[in-house]
């Protein structure tokens, strides 16, 4: 069975661009592959974070997972500072990763842009990112399309390390949604829908009520004609819509199309509000009762446990590759 692994950041409450773009295929990929979740906890770090903030975003995530499909008895789940190979491993990728590669990351120079005081683990970010990866062998990771590049390097990183010392990573292929994958922000629609956007109508979260989510739909930027069509060049606030609407009532955008056809933005605004409160509604009750529940350390502990496993082996081949410690 081939493997699958990704990651979250718990850096605030998803969107539901994180949902369309890679929390909803993880749950399809969990039926027939063998898949590995985590919480990527100390990628979070890389930029400031409050710490009671990122511990209840750390369990929060966690609840998500759960309660948007992820199926323990199916996938390992688990929080990356648990599981200590992580940061091993990564020391031993930033030492095969080159400077410059590493500062030509578009994730870096955004993140960086402008600011003072820039950790240097925002730069040495995807030497963690392709351990998170390599350690499990993994074969496919899916993602939206702003992790190409990181998946990019990762795929150089594990080739250059296969070469130099010994062929011990699998290379792993990207997966990335043909649709969904990147869903844009409400109000700037040539802009990624994004969790840490200051601009709260921005962003549907996933935990945000009936009430919430129509209003920020009802407001999102469109454009001055009237007409329902797909076209990201021209119409890219109501192409975002209509992808939205799509992937959230399983409709192809040839019969949106069709269907408000000479109908006007308010009404095709109120079938995108409601297909969201559809899906996010259950999903919202699930994760309430998680949030109360033993369950979820139960789920976390267990996942830890197994991740240990299966990350250690892949981390003793790669030291002794390399020549660290007294065992060849
Ligand atoms: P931030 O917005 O805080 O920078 P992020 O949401 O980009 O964070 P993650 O939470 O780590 O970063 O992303 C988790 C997954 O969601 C990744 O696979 C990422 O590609 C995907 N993703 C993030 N934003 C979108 C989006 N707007 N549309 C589709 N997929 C997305
Ligand atoms: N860099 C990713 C999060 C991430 C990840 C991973 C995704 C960290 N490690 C391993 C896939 C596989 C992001 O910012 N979205």
């Amino acid at each position: 069975m081939s493997r699958v692994f990704s990651g979250i950041q718990p850096s605030g409450t998803l969107t539901l661009g994180n949902y369309l773009g890679a929390m909803k295929h993880f749950v399809e990929l969990q039926k027939d592959h063998q898949c590995f979740f985590c919480i990527v906890d100390q990628h979070a770090i890389t930029v400031p974070q409050n710490k009671t903030e990122l511990r209840r975003n750390i369990r929060s995530l966690a609840a998500l997972y759960l309660a948007t499909g992820i199926d323990p008895e199916k996938s390992t789940l688990f929080i990356q500072s648990e599981v200590p190979a992580h940061s091993q491993l990564a020391w031993i990728m930033q030492c095969v990763s080159y400077i410059g590669e590493l500062e030509r990351m578009t994730q870096f120079k955004d993140k960086s842009a402008g600011k003072t005081g820039v950790s240097s683990a925002l730069l040495t970010y995807p030497p963690l990112m392709a351990a998170d990866i390599l350690l499990y062998n993994t074969d496919i990771v899916p993602v939206g399309e702003d992790q190409k590049q990181h998946l990019e390097l990762t795929r150089n990183l594990a080739e250059r390390f296969n070469q130099q010392y010994n062929d011990i990573f699998t290379i792993p292929e990207v997966q990335i949604p043909k649709v969904g994958a990147r869903i844009m922000s409400l109000q700037e629609p040539d802009k990624k829908m994004s969790k840490s956007d200051q601009n709260q109508k921005a962003f549907i979260s996933m935990l945000d009520d009936e009430k919430t989510i129509t209003k920020k739909i009802k407001s999102a930027v469109t454009d001055s004609e009237n007409d329902i069509r797909f076209d990201r060049g021209n119409k890219p606030g109501v192409s975002n819509l209509m992808s939205i609407l799509s992937l959230t009532s399983g409709r192809s955008l040839e019969s949106i199309e069709q269907e408000y056809r000479g109908k006007g933005y308010g009404v095709f605004k109120e079938a995108v509000a409601e297909a969201v409160v559809s899906l996010l509604t259950p999903i919202r009750e699930r994760y309430t009762e998680l949030m109360e529940s033993e369950e979820l350390d139960e789920v976390l502990d267990q996942g830890a446990e197994q991740a240990r496993k299966a990350s250690f082996k892949t981390l003793k081949k790669a030291e002794r590759a390399v020549g660290l410690g007294r065992k060849r």
